[in-house]
């Protein structure tokens, strides 16, 4: 299945933006906000396409698994393993909302997926929305995935993945282990390393898809809840990029015809 196929804007939505646009043409500002009105309330019917990408292993399937609350072998559970597993970009349906869906992704970085030619591979410019997920340390790769997301002027979240490997090893090795200052540098590493490669503030989370109520991962699914309408709302507003203009153009000419109004 071809990322392409999913990531066009309905028909509907289309049909929408015109009349919309028509009704800033030819209607006055009142209907034409009407339109928009009814438009915006469509929001809920916006399909937001999420991609989970990152290096081969970081754990991509499993966590789309868990996120849907499935275990890696029940029935319609994403294939996780052990080798390269994921070969082509495959659509899940997100357990809560009905138009988003998460594609998991082929990771990158193996002979299959050569990070000069993953982005293509993959259809990575049709996505509207990015989950890196990244285990054990922080990549160039990552880095390269998070630059190309903001050239798209799209957001990304960071999943630092595995992180009971990394609570285990240490508990074994260190013997002044202290949980807290391990998870802070982890945390550290990653924004820094994102923070460093011109990434502002990224919003970095640490989950153990084997554990999930440790860590981040009921933070990141709050995160989530509360986010997603907005990332609807600005997939909306870029399939009508015209609209802003064509308002602002209307208003101007409104000023200006009430001023010439109270001039005479
Ligand atoms: N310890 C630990 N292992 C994990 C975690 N998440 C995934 N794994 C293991 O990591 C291996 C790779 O997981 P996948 O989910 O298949 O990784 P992927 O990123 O989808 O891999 P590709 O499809 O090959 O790109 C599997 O053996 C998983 O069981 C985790 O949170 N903790
Ligand atoms: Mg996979």
């Amino acid at each position: 299945m071809m990322a392409d196929d999913y990531c066009e804007i309905s028909e509907d939505d289309i049909k929408a933006a015109r009349q919309i646009e028509e009704a800033l043409e030819n209607e006055s500002l009142t209907s034409a906000s009407g339109k928009i009105q009814e438009y915006l309330k469509k929001i809920s019917d916006v399909q937001l396409n999420i991609a989970i990408t990152g290096e081969s292993g970081s754990g991509k399937s499993t966590f789309i698994n868990v996120l849907r609350g499935l275990g890696d072998e029940e029935e319609f559970s994403a294939p996780t393993g052990v080798v390269e597993t994921t070969q082509k970009a495959t659509p899940y349906q997100h357990p809560k909302h009905q138009n988003v869906k998460l594609w998991d992704l082929p990771g990158i970085g193996t002979t299959n997926f050569k990070p000069e030619t993953y982005l293509q591979q993959v259809g990575f410019d049709c996505y509207d929305f990015f989950i890196i997920v990244s285990s054990e340390r922080f990549r160039v790769n990552d880095v390269n995935l998070a630059k190309k997301i903001q050239e798209m002027k799209k957001s990304f979240y960071f999943v630092r993945s595995k992180i009971d490997s990394n609570i285990d090893a240490e508990k074994k090795r260190k013997k002044n282990f202290n949980q807290d200052e391990t998870l802070q540098n982890i945390r550290q590493n990653c924004v820094e390393g994102l923070r460093d490669h011109g990434q502002g503030f990224p919003q970095v989370f640490l989950i153990s898809s084997f554990e999930l109520h440790l860590y981040d991962f009921p933070n990141l699914v709050e995160t989530m809840e509360k986010e997603l309408p907005d990332y609807k709302r600005r997939v909306l507003l870029l399939s009508i990029p015209n609209m802003s203009l064509k308002i602002n153009q209307r208003k101007k000419e409104n000023l200006q015809a009430n001023i010439w109004r109270s001039a005479f």
